[in-house]
Parts: structure tokens; sequence; C-alpha cells
């Protein structure tokens, strides 16, 4: 059994409740009480800790990312999507060079120093397996599928059962494989069923990007835009969308699905991923990036959708650490009440991130019974709240996952 304090335990529950003077009782299984501190002292503990100046937190949960796209920096073309996802098919093979093992290691330390203790990975290719299974995170790892020729959807399914087996041989209390279905764009009908049947059947999480731009949209509902050029230029293939927003939203139905991006969203389609119990991922430096636009957070309000915050991978932002993220988000939704704006973010990172979460991991929250992972933040202030450590706090003082001190 462990004991650590510190000045605010900043809880991460619905009510953002914050509790002075702190402690947390734990194991490595679990947190087993929190109280005041000074209550806790006196029980058993192989080790104590209060920490001065400093808040708690659950560890953050950066829950979309392409660590596979680490290397990026300045070589795919930022500003618009399709001068992106022309850079992309152009420039992938070369950012998966021999350096890329070096550099994801370097981010995934550059994660843990900012706080972040669970990650959901997006593997286009699975040369990020080994690297995440082994290191302290915690990892969904979503095993991605694409292709829309069918002469090769054999094969595309092949490799990703292929994938999908190895990455198993990792499963454990930390590390979950799952699937990733790319997007409507970009996979086709008959491969869809085949992998939306491997989540059924194994009850796998599911993540897919949904709606990131205006040329996907124009795509699926008028056939027509960039896409239209897109396979012409790049497959040599005449395609025709594969489903409208509603027809592919309906075939996830019964899924849960991690939907990222959705900045094109109708009304209606956000109140239909709610009804499902979507999740809704957002990432807005990468939207901003790629797209010149952010989530609307009044309309998800208003249909009682609480996104999840992260990052995406390098091929799409300067750093995968959530609190530039969140500090950035800060300052781009300019009209919303920037205390609550602060907790809405942390608890996208935290709460929310693990909400209904398809696996059931008690986790993102500080409360008895949950996973033992927490954040350690020095910050000096005298309200020690959501927006001081969101405007102050550039890295963690310290982190533990399961229980164990790793920085
Ligand atoms: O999320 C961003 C932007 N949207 C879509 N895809 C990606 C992002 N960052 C990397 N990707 C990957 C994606 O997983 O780029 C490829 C896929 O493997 C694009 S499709 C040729
Ligand atoms: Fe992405």
């Amino acid at each position: 059994m462990y004991l650590i304090g510190a000045d605010s335990l900043l809880l991460c529950d619905e009510s953002f409740t914050t509790l002075k003077k702190g402690g947390i009782y734990f194991n490595e299984k679990e947190i087993l009480e929190i109280d005041l501190y000074e209550n806790l002292q006196n029980k058993p503990a192989k080790y104590q800790q209060y920490y001065h100046n400093c808040v708690i937190t659950p560890t953050l949960s950066n829950l979309h990312l392409h660590l596979e796209f680490s290397q990026n920096k300045g070589v795919l073309e930022f500003g618009n999507f399709g001068k992106w996802l022309d850079s992309v098919i152009k420039n992938r093979d070369s950012l998966m060079d021999d350096s890329l093992q070096t550099q994801m290691q370097q981010e995934i330390q550059n994660l843990l120093k900012s706080g972040v203790g669970f990650v959901g990975a997006i593997s286009s290719y699975g040369y990020d397996l080994e690297i995440l299974a082994n290191s302290p995170l915690r990892t969904f790892y979503f095993n991605e599928v694409m292709g829309s020729k069918p002469e090769i959807l054999d094969a595309l399914y092949q490799n990703l059962l292929a994938r999908l087996e190895e990455s198993k041989k990792f499963a454990s209390q930390k590390f979950f494989p799952a699937l990733a279905i790319h997007s409507p764009y970009s996979v086709h009908p008959a491969l869809l069923k085949q992998a939306l049947n491997l989540a059924k059947t194994q009850n796998l999480p599911l993540s897919v990007h949904f709606l990131e731009s205006k040329e996907e949209r124009e795509w699926l509902e008028s056939k027509t835009g960039y896409f239209q050029n897109f396979f012409k230029k790049f497959f040599n293939a005449q395609m025709q969308p594969f489903y409208t927003p509603s027809e592919f939203l309906e075939s996830l139905k019964t899924l849960k699905p991690y939907f990222v991006h959705c900045l094109e969203a109708t009304h209606q389609e956000l109140e239909a991923i709610a009804k499902m119990q979507g999740h809704i991922i957002s990432c807005v430096k990468s939207n901003r990036l790629l797209n010149n636009k952010v989530l609307d957070l009044n309309l998800c309000k208003k249909l009682g959708i609480h996104p999840i915050f992260a990052t995406d991978g390098k091929s799409s932002n300067d750093s995968l650490s959530l609190l530039d993220e969140l500090r950035t988000a800060l300052y781009v939704y300019a009209n919303e009440d920037l205390e609550s704006l602060a907790k809405t973010l942390l608890l996208g990172v935290t709460y929310y991130a693990h909400k209904n979460n398809p696996l059931g991991i008690k986790t993102g929250s500080l409360q008895k019974g949950f996973l033992p992972d927490f954040a350690i933040f020095k910050l000096n202030t005298k309200h020690q709240s959501a927006l001081d450590l969101l405007l102050y706090a550039k890295e963690a003082k310290a982190l533990y996952i399961s229980g164990k001190q790793i920085i």
C-alpha cells in the first residue's frame, strides 16, 4: 500500500470536485481510499509522499494519435485538407524510414513527461506495436483498415487479421488490441463488413475518422469535389462514394465507436451519434491546421455530448502533449467562459475520455476502485484551478501508472 498527497486533488468527477490537502491511498491495482491527507497518514504504507505546491489529477488520456507519423516536421502540407492528403500519399513511405523507432521512443517519453498515461494509437502499419506494448503507457491499439479497390480487399483483410493477431499477443491490463476503420471515403463496404464483424465478435474498441473535412462531405453527399480526382490521380480508379454519412453511421450503430473529428457533421448526425452512445474525439490543433475549423462545443452541449480531446498525430500537429493541446483550445474557443471551458477541456481528457468506455475500464477519475494512475503537476498559484493548470503546467512533476512511479 502507498500514500501520496498534494495541496489540491482535482478529482475529475462530473461536478469537478477539488479536495484541498488531499491524499490517495492505493495499491498496484486500484485506489483504496481518498480523504484528507492527515486522515490517511496513519495507515500502513510502504511509501508516503506529500507534494507541496502541487496538484494531482488522474493521468491524462490522449485517445487519438498516430505514433507512426512522428517523424513529420514540415514535410506534410497544412492549410487545406486536399493538399495535406496529397502530401501524405507522396511522403508516407519516407516518413517511415529507419529512424522511426528512435523518434517514436522519444515521443513516448514526451507523452509521459506531459502527464499522459493512456493513449489511443491508430496503427496503420504495425511499426508501433512493440514499442507501445513495452512502454509504461496504457494503450488502446487501434489496428487500422483501409482500402477501396475490389481486387485487393482480401489481401487487405488478411493483413488486418495478421496485425490484429500479432497485437493480441501483447494483450494485458495495460494493452488493449482494438480496430480502426480509417474513414467512410476510404473503406469499401465489403471490407467494412468484415472489420465490423471482428469488432463485434471479439468485443474490440473501434475508432473511425468521420466527416473531418468539407471535401469528405462533398464526396459522400454529392459525389464531387477533391475526392473525384483523388482516386483517379493516385489509384487510377473511377470511384463512387460507398455510403452517405447516415448510411455509414447506421452500419456502426451497435458498436459505440470513437468518432474522430466530426467537423462537418450536421445536427442530425451528431444526434444519431449521441443516440448510439458513440464518443466524439476532437483534435483542435489538427482541425485548425488541416481544415480551418473546430467542433461546435455549444451544439455538443445542447445534444448532451461531452467531447473527448486528443492531439491526433504529428502528421497534423507539432506536439502530442495534451497540455499544449488544451492550452491552445483555451484560445481557440474565444467566446466561451474561460474557467468553465478549462474544466470542460480537462474533463475531456480524463473523466469523459473513459465514461461508458467499451471495456468498462475504471479510469479517468480519482475515485475509490479506480486505477491508480496519477499525474502530479507543480502549480504554486492561489486557486490551483483547471485554468491555472492549463495555463502554467508545461510538464508533469511525477507520473504513476499501476501505482508505480514512472517519472
Ligand atoms: O487524423 C489525421 C487526419 N485524418 C486522417 N488520417 C490521418 C491523420 N493523421 C494520419 N493519418 C493517417 C491515416 O491513419 O494517414 C493515412 C491513414 O493511414 C491517410 S489515408 C492515405
Ligand atoms: Fe487521426
